[in-house]
């Protein structure tokens, strides 16, 4: 069955808030924010409750930026990551157990340490784009195939 999740990415002009994430699925990467949307709640809603959750951070308007599909081939799983963008928070990012925050300059994202497929989308996100897509991986190091398109705004 498919999973739907968030994905936020914090943005303050030229920096991004990433977050080493501790335990669990994407452990050793840099990564945005979010989890699994829970019942009864909209996905905007999860997705402020993750961040909230995950790096201590009020964020007030999110921007939808895009939808894209991930299928993992090795455990037969199916993703569907709604990813948001906030410019617009309150708070300072605080260690949990799930994260270790870090600002990053935009020029200097580290993306080897990251999921392979933000290369492909986070350049868009940065430009403002919205988009979607599919990824599909071998395993959580591989992509075999994707497809990604930009949505006119
Ligand atoms: P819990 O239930 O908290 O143990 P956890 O294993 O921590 O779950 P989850 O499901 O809360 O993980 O969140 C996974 C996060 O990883 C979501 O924000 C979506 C994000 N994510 C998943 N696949 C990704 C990918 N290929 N690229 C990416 N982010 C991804 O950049």
């Amino acid at each position: 069955m498919k999973k739907v999740l968030t994905l936020c990415l914090i943005v303050d002009e030229n920096k991004i808030l990433l977050g080493m994430k501790k335990r669990g699925f994407g452990e050793g990467r840099w990564n945005g924010f979010g989890g699994k949307v829970e019942e009864g709640e909209s996905i905007e809603e999860a997705a402020k409750r993750e961040v909230l959750e995950e790096v201590g951070i009020n964020v007030k308007d999110l921007n939808k930026k895009g939808v894209i599909d991930f299928e993992f081939l090795n455990d037969n799983s199916l993703l569907e990551v709604h990813i948001f963008k906030a410019c617009d928070y309150s708070g300072s990012p605080v260690e949990t157990e799930e994260m270790k925050p870090q600002w990053f300059d935009i020029l200097d994202i580290p993306f080897s340490e990251m999921w392979p497929d933000d290369l492909y989308w986070l350049p868009l996100f940065l430009k403002n784009k919205n988009f979607k897509g599919k990824f599909i991986f071998e395993d959580k190091n591989k992509i075999i195939s994707h497809d990604l398109e930009i949505l006119n705004d």
